[in-house]
């Protein structure tokens, strides 16, 4: 990789206003990679995160039993090989602690620290036409300008907390799964209400259920889960992925979702229902998300899904011993088609005495009242209350920031009938800022950290590439990106996934236009992206 031959120094301009190359936004696993990269080309790069520490959505979610749901082994950076030599998961599936310790460790072993300021939420970052720079401005009324701006400020970050009537007259600590104490919480002997059951819930209710004297669950959608079959990693696999770590790599970035799911291209029509049964079974006992990849067109035909969906239906009813009950924690949706959920021990909470499923799928949650919530005439009752209500996925924390493009046009309104992006990597009229994992790319449809180290590598080297040759702005066109929109849309419309309200959609937030928001297919995107860069940065209007 070529070095810019510049000299990179940071300079205050004036009193309480400072001089930089690039602003990153974000200090999750994007934005300490994206300051490494930035780093070695010899720019100055500062890090603002909201945080006091490193890991964003590891930061932030650490609810009981948070995990990841893709696989340890894959679940990492594999820039450095001594980095991903050294680093040894206990677990098949890692734990938030875990991961969290992981995002320090890099940040550390990089010396990234220094850069990184804490405790600091951007309010905005305007574009100035005049000298070509966005100005950059804090919560805490600091004022940075840089050339290039990167928000690295994750898919799953803004939370969504449903303003139910009557929040406030809650007597109660409530808490978010996606913004839990750092302390923890002891719920032994605590009446708790928990609303949500997707995968946050999912992985935290078993726990909960445990600790607390009882657990009412508030449920709107069921939702398929399959066991994590999660324990101790087995030391002979680890051996043998780091004999030749590239290789595992370079095999699963080759697979639809860019992860190990084994996806057979067959269809689940064309064998026998014994065949197929076995092979549901063989996956169930795995443990993964790649349940989905036992058949090509899961996702794509209604009917070989269902043969999928009642699979699991069938294992919910195997599983909880009530009929009644195990009718409503069976989901009637496509699956897949809401993420599909890992879970350790999920469905089986509901035999214990002390919890109670309540369905609002038709009966929505009224109010909440001083002492729990109220579901037509009944009231719930209960000491503690937990939004497990999910994100507003992929835009909102970007839209959270006063982001303002070319002529002061406010990124907010340029999306307003839903995100609009080139290769979800850029924006039209928004020069030299750079989304990672944005809307219209993979991001939360593939494994998370290679997606993230391919843009970030993607980046850097635009940025180079720029720098090198004098350009002043590189900004996608608005050609490019109607194509790219119009292209994420159609491909996403080839399946299944439009036929449910899930936050991949932004349904989950009431008025946020359903647009299909990530791009299915990692391999054919990581090709886009290499063609258009070798093409100059085709699609792309550069100003010197
Ligand atoms: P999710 O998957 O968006 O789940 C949120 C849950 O909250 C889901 O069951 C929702 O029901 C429910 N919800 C949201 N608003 C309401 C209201 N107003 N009333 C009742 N229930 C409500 O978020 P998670 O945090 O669990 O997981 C997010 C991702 O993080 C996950 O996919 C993994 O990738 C990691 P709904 O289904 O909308 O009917």
């Amino acid at each position: 990789m070529p070095v810019i031959q510049k000299s990179a120094v940071t300079s205050q301009t004036e009193p309480g206003r400072t001089s930089l190359d690039a602003v990153i936004v974000g200090a999750g696993f994007a934005g300490i990679y994206m300051l490494h990269r930035l780093r070695q080309l010899g720019l100055a790069a500062r890090v603002l995160e909201a945080g006091d520490g490193v890991g964003g959505t590891w930061y932030w979610n650490r609810y009981p039993g948070a995990r990841c749901d893709v696989l340890s082994m894959e679940y990492s950076y594999q820039f450095s090989p001594e980095l991903q030599q050294e680093w040894a998961w206990s677990e098949r599936y890692a734990t938030q602690p875990e991961i969290l310790r992981y995002a320090n460790h890099v940040t550390d072993r990089f010396d990234l620290r220094r850069d990184i300021q804490f405790n600091t939420r951007v309010r905005a970052a305007v574009f100035d036409d005049a000298s070509g720079r966005w100005a950059i401005t804090t919560e805490r009324g600091e004022s940075i300008t840089a050339t290039y701006c990167v928000m690295a400020t994750g898919c799953l970050s803004s939370t969504n907390r449903p303003q139910f009537k009557g929040l406030e007259n809650f007597s109660g600590p409530i808490y978010h799964t996606g913004d839990w104490p750092h302390a923890g919480v002891d719920f032994s002997g605590q009446r708790v209400g928990i609303i949500g059951t997707g995968s946050s819930a999912i992985q935290s209710i078993p726990l909960i259920a445990e600790q607390a004297a009882h657990l009412h669950v508030f449920q709107r959608t069921a939702s398929y889960s399959v066991p994590a079959q999660n324990g101790p990693l087995d030391l002979d696999s680890v051996k043998s992925i780091k004999a030749d770590y590239a290789a595992y790599r370079a095999r699963n970035w080759q697979q639809p979702f860019g992860v190990d799911f084994r996806t057979n291209p067959e269809s689940a029509l064309s064998v026998a229902v014994e065949e197929r049964t076995r092979e549901y079974e063989a996956r169930w006992h795995y443990g993964s998300l790649g349940f989905l990849g036992a058949y090509g067109d899961l996702l794509v035909s209604g009917e070989a899904n269902e043969t999928a969906a009642e699979f699991i239906r069938d294992k919910i009813r195997s599983i909880v011993k009530d009929p009644a009950l195990a009718e409503k924690l069976v989901p009637r949706q496509v699956v897949g088609c809401k993420r599909l959920c890992l879970d350790s021990g999920y469905y089986a909470t509901f035999n214990r005495p002390n919890v109670t499923l309540v369905d609002v799928s038709t009966t929505p949650i009224e109010e909440i009242t001083p002492h729990g919530l109220r579901v037509q005439d009944t009231e719930y009752t209960f000491d503690r209350l937990i939004f497990a209500t999910g994100f507003d996925a992929m835009t909102g924390a970007l839209e959270k920031i006063d982001i303002r493009g070319k002529g002061g046009l406010a990124l907010k309104t340029k999306w307003a009938a839903g995100p609009r992006t080139y290769l979800g990597l850029a924006t039209a009229g928004f020069p030299n800022l750079f989304t990672i994992t944005g809307p219209g790319s993979p991001s939360v449809l593939s494994n998370m950290l290679p997606s993230i180290e391919q843009h970030v590598n993607w980046v850097s080297e635009c940025i180079d590439y720029v720098h090198r040759r004098g350009v002043r702005t590189i900004e996608a066109t608005e050609d490019a990106e109607s194509q790219w929109v119009e292209h994420v849309n159609a491909v996403a419309h080839t399946t299944l996934y439009p036929n449910c309200n899930s936050w991949y959609l932004g349904a989950n937030i009431p008025g946020k236009p359903r647009i299909f928001m990530p791009y299915l297919g990692v391999p054919p995107y990581v090709v886009k992206c290499k063609e258009v860069a070798a093409r100059g940065y085709e699609g792309f209007a550069l100003t010197v």
